[in-house]
Formats: C-alpha cells, structure tokens, sequence
C-alpha cells in the first residue's frame, strides 16, 4: 500500500494527496530528456494539439499510464478497474507568463463520475517560484461552482475560465513537487497555478484516471486506455497502445481522439483558443 489510511482520509477530506515519490531522479530526467529532444526537432515547443492524448504519441508516456507506481495509489482512491481518458502536458518556459485560472474540471470535460482523478507528476521542480499547483480544500464536495470564459492570452486553460464564486486565497493550499513526485487530485477540486519566476522550466504531466463505469455525457463519443482491471461497461473505445512514438496507427487515432476531447473542451464557448 503506498498511501497510508491518513493520505486516504485525507483525500476523502481535502480532495487531494501530495507528494507521492514514484519515479527517481534518473528515470525522471530520462523522460525530461524524451520530451526535449521531441521539442528541439521540431523548434523547441510541442505544438498545442500535441499536448493532449499525448499517450498516444509517446510510447515512454502510454507506458508512465500503465506504471504500477502510479495506478497503486490511484487504484487505492477509485478503485481496481481503471481507465485513463487524457495526458496532458503543462510545461512553463522559464520567463513565462503562463498562468492557470481557478477552475473545476467537472465543469467542462463532460464525464459522469464524480471519482475522476488528476495525477500530476513533475519532470522538473514544481515549487512555489515556479508555478506549483494551488488548490481549495474541501470543494471536491460541493456543487461545481460558477465559471466565466475570460480568454486571457496567458492562460493555459482553453478558455481562460474562472471562477467567479468560492475561492478563498488565504485557504488555498500549494502542492509543491520534487522531480518524480506525483500528487492526485479530485477533478472537482478548485486548483489554479501562477507564473514561472523560478530559473529552470516547470514540465508537468497530468495523467486523467477514471473508474470504468463512468460515461461520457457530453459528447457523442470518447475513448479511454484500460490500464488497469477490467472494463465491463465499454463507454468509451479502448484507445490503441502505440509500439513506437509516433506510431501511425495511433497517430491517426490520436486526430480523432483529440478532436473528441476538444469538442467537448470547447462545447458553447465563444472562441476555439487552439490551446490544445
Ligand atoms: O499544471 C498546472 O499548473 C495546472 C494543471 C491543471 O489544471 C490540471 O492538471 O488539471
């Protein structure tokens, strides 16, 4: 068992669970190293449709999903039959004014469940200077709260939305990481995170768990890795495990998953901001 029964409580409690060690600095500095050299053969950034279903690009990242380190605390919070909907890559150049607004994810990725989980794992210091995740304890719990598309170029959210009720800055925690430590999350937990003033990037991964019984109730269809158990519902087609990085099988697949996942992202908004 890797979280105890007060990390469990916890949870429960507060929403989230941090720091959880599961890579080394070696194996975590290898996997910085995979996605730097990605970025510096195509001008130094990914570009923003890559940074989202990136499994299905990245061989070294469908197999960090399928890593026991990660889905044994995850099983522990959600339970044994696991599926993993979206990576996303939150990376904060050095400099950047790249921020993420207070929000709730329940709010906008149109899944049933009320136990989704974000599993966030740092590829380079998340520290307070460099942009750490902050979160509102105890909001998993309530009701989504009220949310305004605010579009502001910096932000990293597809909407720059926000909340505009329940956020209350002197509760606010801060979820620091050490390269290779992960925190979980509650997808309806409040979080937000600041610029990057530190001297090194921030290069996070978050890693989208959900039991299988949960639906996808917004769009028309919508696919899922099973990484873990058995998925005795089929809600969402099983995505390909790709052999290589840019495998075109699961290249092609990747389009249309993507274009799903936006579709929900950015159902009734006013401006596709292209930001993944
Ligand atoms: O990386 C960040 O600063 C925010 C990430 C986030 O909003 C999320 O993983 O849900």
């Amino acid at each position: 068992m890797v979280l105890s029964t007060e990390q469990i409580e916890q949870f429960k409690r507060d929403g989230y669970v941090h720091p959880i060690r599961v890579l080394d600095l070696a194996e975590a500095g290898a996997l910085r190293r995979q996605l730097e050299t990605q970025e510096a053969k195509q001008g130094g950034q990914l570009e923003p449709g890559q940074r989202s279903k990136s499994h299905l690009l990245f061989k070294w990242l469908d197999d960090l999903i399928r890593d026991r380190r990660i889905l044994d605390p995850v099983e522990q919070l959600i339970g044994p039959d696991i599926l993993c909907w979206n990576t996303i890559f939150w990376i904060k150049d050095v400099g950047s004014k790249s921020f993420v607004s207070w929000h709730q994810d329940t709010r906008y990725w149109g899944l049933s469940s009320d136990q989704v989980v974000t599993a966030w794992l740092a590829l380079s210091p998340a520290s307070i200077e460099s942009g750490c995740m902050r979160v509102m304890p105890g909001t998993h719990k309530g009701e989504v709260l009220h949310h305004e598309d605010r579009y502001d170029p910096a932000n990293m959210l597809t909407r720059g939305q926000e909340l505009t009720e329940g956020v209350d800055e002197n509760a606010a925690v801060y979820m620091p990481l050490e390269v290779g430590e992960l925190s979980i999350h509650n997808y309806r937990l409040a979080h937000a995170s600041g610029a990057n003033n530190a001297a090194d990037r921030r290069i996070g991964i978050s890693m989208h768990f959900m039991p299988t019984d949960t639906q996808q109730i917004v769009g028309s269809w919508d696919s899922a890795a099973l990484v873990r158990g058995n998925d005795a519902h089929g809600n969402f087609t099983p995505t390909p495990v790709p052999g290589t990085d840019f495998d075109p099988e699961a290249m092609a697949f990747h389009a249309r998953a993507s274009e799903a996942v936006r579709e929900v992202l950015y159902v009734d908004a006013a401006t596709n901001t292209q930001k993944l």
